[in-house]
């Protein structure tokens, strides 16, 4: 493929970042409390769990489901039946009508995720937070060899918790957390710059994390269908088509460059979601559509902040045009929250003072001015619970 000396070169040499992902988190946690089911299809997901079976009582089967409940996720033996993150309930039993259906126990996931977390931090202390089963490990200043250092770290986190994750490790945060997911699960992949070409170049351009449905559509249509012909295109063309920082992004990301540093727990300034949608959107012909969005994001971000024991004051949204235009609007509120309904509130609120005439192909939400409960002063109800503010008070998630 395309020249490789350039990208040797034009790189800074040295950095070491893991990216560390747990392997079907939901479900493995489960495993671990029903070691009885290792080895079958099990998805985790539906209603939540206020009637669990009593011990005793034969598991749920995907086939008795009714309803409108997605999967979370699901082990690899229900994943070779075809099922996957997000897919609904229905669907899911369709392809595997015999596979067990337990309901999420987020204390226990959180709990899990605390506690490996935790044992990393003791191996390796630079560490950013990405959610509830990922982090990125910056190892540039912890001895030892990269592969002896990286089994250490996954022995750490099976003695902490019991269970399996999968490490990528190259110089920089977009090529680990591609390779993190080459090898699943129980994964150890590592990367060097000259192993491009071979292992990154053949993938499709979705790996990348920032190219979603949209952009990788549009890729498709200009004939790029590996990350190999995005870094072989003209940059100029790229830039026509996304614009000057998405297109020139593409292709820097393509050529395996990504120079951010890690942010650090100390750091965490807001968490934001956003959508890119699957067709360009019209404010007033798709409401329904993007009202639909709007409060699944929502509703997102309030379990977001419920999981790492948070409120936020300030609620913003980000609206991308079809000519790749951004705007971006913010409200405070006098008081911090987690409720989807305010955030929801808030975004509307934010909405009305946005420009919506033209076609949108993306919506965000960004909440910053976090604060634990016990900081947000005025604040009557503490809706997490004091076990959600110890967790947050170690180390707080970012996004
Ligand atoms: N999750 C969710 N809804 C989704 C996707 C994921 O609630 N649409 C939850 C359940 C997952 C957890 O987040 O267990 C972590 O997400 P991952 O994408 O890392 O998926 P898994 O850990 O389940 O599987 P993998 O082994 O592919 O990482
Ligand atoms: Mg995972």
């Amino acid at each position: 493929m395309e020249s490789l000396p350039a990208i040797r070169s034009t790189l800074p040499p040295g950095r070491r970042i893991a990216h560390l992902d747990m392997d079907a988190f939901f479900a493995s946690v489960e495993l671990l409390s029903h070691p009885d089911l290792r080895g079958q299809p099990v998805v985790v997901g539906g209603p939540r769990r206020q009637d669990q079976p009593a011990s005793g009582r034969a598991y749920g089967r995907l086939r008795e489901y009714a309803g409108r409940g997605v999967a979370t996720t699901a082990t690899y033996e229900a994943r070779a039946l075809g099922v996957h993150s997000g897919m609904g309930l229905m669907k899911a039993a369709a392809l595997a009508p015999e596979a067990i259906l337990l309901p999420a126990n987020f204390p226990e996931y959180t709990r899990c995720s605390r506690l490996f977390k935790a044992a990393v931090a003791e191996l390796a202390p630079t560490i950013e937070d990405r959610g509830i089963d990922e982090i990125f490990i910056d190892l540039t200043e912890v001895p030892g060899e990269t592969v002896v250092l990286a089994q250490r770290i996954k022995d750490a986190v099976r003695d902490a918790t019991g269970l399996s994750c999968s490490i990528g490790i190259t110089p920089n945060k977009l090529l680990s957390k591609i390779a993190s997911e080459l090898q699943k699960p129980d994964g150890l992949t590592v990367l060097d710059l000259a192993d491009l070409p071979a292992r990154i170049w053949p993938l499709p351009p979705s790996v990348i994390n920032g190219v979603g449905p949209k952009a990788s559509a549009r890729l498709e249509t200009m004939g790029l269908h590996s990350i190999g012909a995005l870094a072989a295109a003209d940059p100029q063309a790229l830039v026509a088509a996304f614009g000057q920082s998405y297109g020139a992004w593409l292709w820097e990301a393509a050529h395996g460059r990504d120079e951010r540093p890690l942010v650090t727990s100390r750091e965490v300034k807001s968490i934001s979601r956003e959508t890119t949608f699957a067709r360009d959107l019209h404010a007033l012909r798709d409401r329904a559509a993007l009202t639909a969005i709007l409060l699944d994001l929502c509703q997102r971000l309030g379990a977001d902040l419920e999981r790492k024991g948070l409120l936020a004051r300030t609620i913003g949204i980000k609206l991308r045009y079809d000519n790749f235009q951004t705007v971006t609007r913010d409200f405070t509120l006098d008081r911090a929250t987690a409720a989807p309904g305010d955030i929801r509130d808030a975004a509307r609120a934010c909405l009305r003072r946005a420009p919506l005439d033209r076609p949108l192909r993306l919506l965000g939400i960004r909440l910053g001015t976090l604060v634990l409960p016990e900081e947000a002063a005025g604040v009557e109800v503490d809706p997490f619970g004091a076990e959600a503010a110890r967790v947050s008070g170690m180390l707080l998630p970012i996004d």
